[in-house]
């Protein structure tokens, strides 16, 4: 392939760099130099400030994991992590004191799986995984996602920690069984990886609104609102209140808006606008989304200040504020 073509063939703009080993032309028969593959420079794109998660994710790709492999491994960090009080163990749970966990995971490919409600499972993006790849099915709910994991050799764990049944406990007091929804509570992970073949997965992970109805689910593992990934244009993950979400199924439609030939940026922001424009006066809940094209640009936005996004690229892991329209 010559060098020219490559470069017209080539989807990536100069911010997403071209990595060792460099182009080494195969016309050169004379040459006892063989072909190498051309890799791209990964990147990993989150929602939130989880610059341990994002630095796991960045090194694999690094490494040449896939998109999706460093994507499941990078989330796996904050699904693990009891501190963070909305991801996996140590989530808070639903008006009932039961930690349920959403996920979903997409891949370059147009692949994708979900677990809907999964309780006593910590890594969840991991399960989704395996529903992709192990059944003939999208998504798993409930019960039926648990004993899969448990047939895939999970450990049942219990998820509600002291400090979110105390927080639990605490809001039951209030007695009026709303969910909490704020600007400050939520940290839902999206996460997208390019890997060094250029190829685009995402993960969405979640224990979803704190003190929601059992058996509520959120936009989180729903392809098309949480997550959607096309590798010939790019992909986008949401995190916020998830009804909102699933109305306007934002990450499907920040990705057709990009399709359309909207920056990632606009097309965050007109995603925003939409569910803006189906509320009188200012919402007084969150909705952020995140975005990447594939040549490596992003975007962010959010209804309200606050949110910010973590981008790892060239080896740099930085925490990004977002701009919002409050
Ligand atoms: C949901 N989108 O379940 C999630 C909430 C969230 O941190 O982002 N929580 O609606």
């Amino acid at each position: 392939m010559k060098r020219r073509s490559f470069l017209d063939q080539s989807t990536l703009g100069i911010t997403s760099l071209l990595i060792a080993p460099p182009f080494i032309s195969c016309d050169s028969k004379k040459s006892s130099t063989t072909v190498v593959n051309l890799k791209y420079a990964p990147f990993v794109l989150s929602t939130w400030n989880v610059q341990q998660a994002n630095e796991i994710a960045g090194k694999a790709l690094d490494q040449g994991v896939s998109a999706l492999d460093a994507a499941v491994q990078g989330v796996a960090y904050e699904e693990a992590n009891i501190q963070n009080t909305t991801v996996g163990k140590g989530g808070s749970p639903d008006r009932d004191g039961t930690v349920t966990l959403d996920a979903c995971v997409m891949n370059h490919k147009g692949d994708c799986g979900a677990v809907l409600a999964v309780e006593n499972i910590t890594h969840v993006a991991a399960l989704a995984k395996e529903v992709m790849e192990k059944t003939p099915h999208v998504i798993l709910a409930g019960e039926g996602a648990r004993k899969f994991a448990i047939e895939q050799g999970y450990q049942p764990e219990n998820l509600l920690t002291e400090e979110s049944k105390k927080a639990w406990e605490k809001w039951l007091e209030k007695g009026n069984y709303q969910p909490e929804i704020n600007v400050e509570n939520h940290d839902t992970i999206g996460m997208l990886c390019s890997d060094a073949e250029g190829n685009l997965s995402g993960v969405c992970t979640t224990s979803g609104l704190a003190y929601k109805m059992k058996g509520r689910v959120g936009d989180s593992p729903i392809i098309g609102s949480g997550l959607y990934i096309d590798n010939e244009i790019g992909g986008a993950v949401a995190t916020g209140l998830g009804e909102e979400v699933i109305k306007t199924v934002g990450s499907f439609l920040i990705v057709e808006l990009m399709r359309q030939g909207r920056t990632p940026q606009q097309a965050c922001e007109e995603a925003v606008q939409r569910i803006i424009e189906k509320h009188k006066g200012k919402p007084d809940f969150q909705v952020a989304y995140v975005a990447t094209n594939k040549k490596g640009e992003v975007g962010a936005y959010s209804i309200h200040g606050g949110f910010s996004y973590t981008l790892y690229k060239n080896k740099l892991n930085q925490n990004i504020k977002s701009n919002s329209v409050y």
